[in-house]
């Protein structure tokens, strides 16, 4: 592409997507967030990046998800996504920030200028995959996208709404066909209205088994669940609280091809007026320890809570006086590892190395519990799946979950190799726990952290060991704790360390979070910038919820006054 070519990307910004602010964003926790109305430039000019990053990926398929996922409606944002179907390599993130703060009159420079230091080949193909959640501002978001991608000359295809996890499916099939079809729908189940995991019959268009989203996760999850029998405390029924978000109605669509394996009763699928995310979904239930509106249920019924964009999952049930009983990504990741290690050991495997990675806001009886009772590795990384991704893939089965319901599990090629001879040439008993970890594998999206999966990978588990969710609660106590949000006129100057448990700047805050966790028994408590809200988290733990939430006050009282507190200063809840 000759750099004369590169005037159409001037010209598009300056008539369709001009810069119309001079606010600073950077590339966050899960890519650029912020009110809808700052994005269209940014969009536009992630549009061009993902363009260059195919081109330097040899034109293997980026993806470009528009949403602000847990965020409220008025946000919105965009995440790329990596031809493995990972989030965009870190060191890419400061390239990203650039181009998206550079003036129009700048842009054609400095899009010149990126394409030379990273070395793109512009005269190879390239191709981008588009995806949006169902915020209203989305479908103008995503135009805005394909027109860098045009402007780029590459290949832009659009998926309309679907979860960021399909998106990030569909770009890593793309990519690797082995993993499965490129698609949320296989031609064939919307041609014949088919049942997923069912025998295709003869026929020049459906002979081959489509692996596309549905049939990979579901058809699984079928497989398996027809070597399990119910019994013990399960029941199927599941209710699922949808955030109001694209997750719920993707469920909507499974839910007719479960058969009964599972009963779902879907609430806050975006109807009646229910807004995305609020007072509703994965993070208001984790971090408000509430059960959202609109879902009404008998004591002890399992509700899992998705949130805005499919990519998370909390449960909880209500006991009968009504009390919370949260089960988060801490008690979905010891559930699943532990029953993964339950049949590894069936198989008699004893090569294979699991791991478990979590982040500062695990609760301290969960890594406890892993260590002590699991005995499995555990380690503690940065906020973001990116990084627990990263961390998981140095383990043969690597288990990552956020305590706020983000993650799966991810398996190296050495492990399904070992899983799947045994599965064809073992004896019968280990045969069979082969068999299923054989299917456990296909229900799991090995690309992200995936609410849909993650459901039926929980379902699944509670099924076989015949576990209602209050057996399931009684694995080990939580320590109770709270979440705060602070805002401070720049978060940015707070600074962290040690995977975020220390805070380096400003001077004197840890030393007084120091002195304020040692007031209190089990007490732990930690701050961090948000990369997805302009807000400073504060999370504490101690020995009663009381003083969980005394000790959380305290701690976001001290960010008040040493890190620029704005509005009102924290006060008890
Ligand atoms: C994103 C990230 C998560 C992170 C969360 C909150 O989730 O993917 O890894 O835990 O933001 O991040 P922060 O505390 O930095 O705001 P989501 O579901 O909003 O995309």
């Amino acid at each position: 592409m000759p750099p004369s070519s590169l005037r159409v990307v001037y010209a598009f910004a300056r008539e369709m997507h001009p810069k119309t602010t001079d606010v600073f964003i950077q590339y966050g926790t899960a890519g650029f967030r912020t009110k809808a109305s700052l994005l269209e430039h940014v969009v536009y000019r992630m549009g061009l990046l993902a363009v260059i990053r195919s081109r330097v990926k040899n034109g293997r398929t980026i993806g470009m998800m528009i949403t602000a996922s847990h965020n409220l409606e008025p946000d919105n944002g965009v995440k790329l996504i990596d031809p493995e179907g990972e989030m965009l390599e870190e060191s890419w993130e400061a390239i990203a920030t650039r181009l998206a703060n550079v003036s129009d009159n700048d842009l054609e420079s400095t899009t010149a200028e990126v394409i030379k230091e990273v070395n793109a080949d512009m005269g190879l193909k390239a191709s981008v995959f588009i995806g949006m959640d169902t915020r209203y501002t989305s479908p103008r978001l995503a135009a805005a996208a394909v027109h860098g991608v045009m402007a780029l000359k590459g290949t832009a295809k659009e998926f309309g709404i679907v979860t960021t996890p399909i998106l990030h499916y569909c770009v890593r099939c793309r990519n690797d066909n082995t993993y499965g079809t490129p698609t949320e729908e296989g031609q064939f189940i919307m041609n014949h209205n088919h049942p997923y995991g069912e025998q295709m019959p003869d026929g020049p268009k459906s002979s081959r088994m489509e692996t596309c989203y549905y049939e990979k996760i579901v058809g699984a999850f079928k497989n398996i669940r027809a070597k399990l029998p119910v019994h013990g405390s399960y029941n199927t029924t599941l209710y699922v609280d949808g955030a109001n978000g694209v997750g719920g109605k993707k469920l909507n669509i499974i839910k007719k091809s479960l058969d009964g394996e599972l009963d779902l009763v879907l609430y806050n699928l975006g109807g009646n007026g229910g807004k995305l995310n609020l007072n509703c979904g994965a993070d208001f239930v984790k971090v408000s320890q509430k059960p959202p509106v609109g879902v009404e249920h008998a004591p002890f019924q399992r509700v899992a809570s998705l949130d805005g964009d499919g990519d998370r999952i909390v449960y909880y049930y209500l006991d009968d006086k009504n009390q919370m009983n949260l089960l988060d990504g801490d008690k979905i990741a010891t559930l699943l590892a532990s029953y993964i290690t339950e049949l590894l050991k069936a198989c008699e495997v004893t090569e294979l190395k699991l791991g478990l990675v979590q982040t500062a806001y695990a609760n301290g009886a969960s890594t406890r519990y892993i260590t002590d009772d699991l005995k499995v590795p555990v380690s503690c990384v940065k906020t973001g799946v990116k990084h627990l991704h990263h961390a998981a893939l140095s383990y043969d089965i690597g288990v990552y979950f956020e305590a706020n319901g983000h993650g799966t599990v991810v398996y190296s090629e050495l492990a399904k190799r070992t899983i799947r001879k045994i599965a064809q040439e073992g004896e019968p008993e280990q045969r069979k726990a082969a068999q299923l970890l054989v299917n456990f594998i296909d229900i799991t999206n090995e690309t992200v952290g995936d609410a849909i999966s993650d459901l039926f990978l929980v379902e699944t588990v509670l099924c076989a060991r015949g576990l209602s969710a209050r057996a399931w609660m009684t694995a080990y106590t939580d320590l109770p704790c709270r979440q705060l949000k602070v805002t401070v006129q720049d978060r940015n100057v707070i600074s962290t360390a040690d995977a975020e448990r220390t805070c380096t700047s400003p001077e004197g805050l840890q030393s007084k979070v120091d002195e304020l966790v040692a007031g209190y028994k089990s007490g732990r408590a930690f701050v961090r910038p948000s990369g997805t809200e302009d807000v400073v988290r504060v999370y504490a733990e101690a020995e009663t919820q009381e003083f969980a939430d005394q000790l959380a006050t305290e701690v976001a009282q001290a960010v008040y006054d040493l890190a620029g507190g704005v509005g009102d200063r924290p006060t008890p809840a």
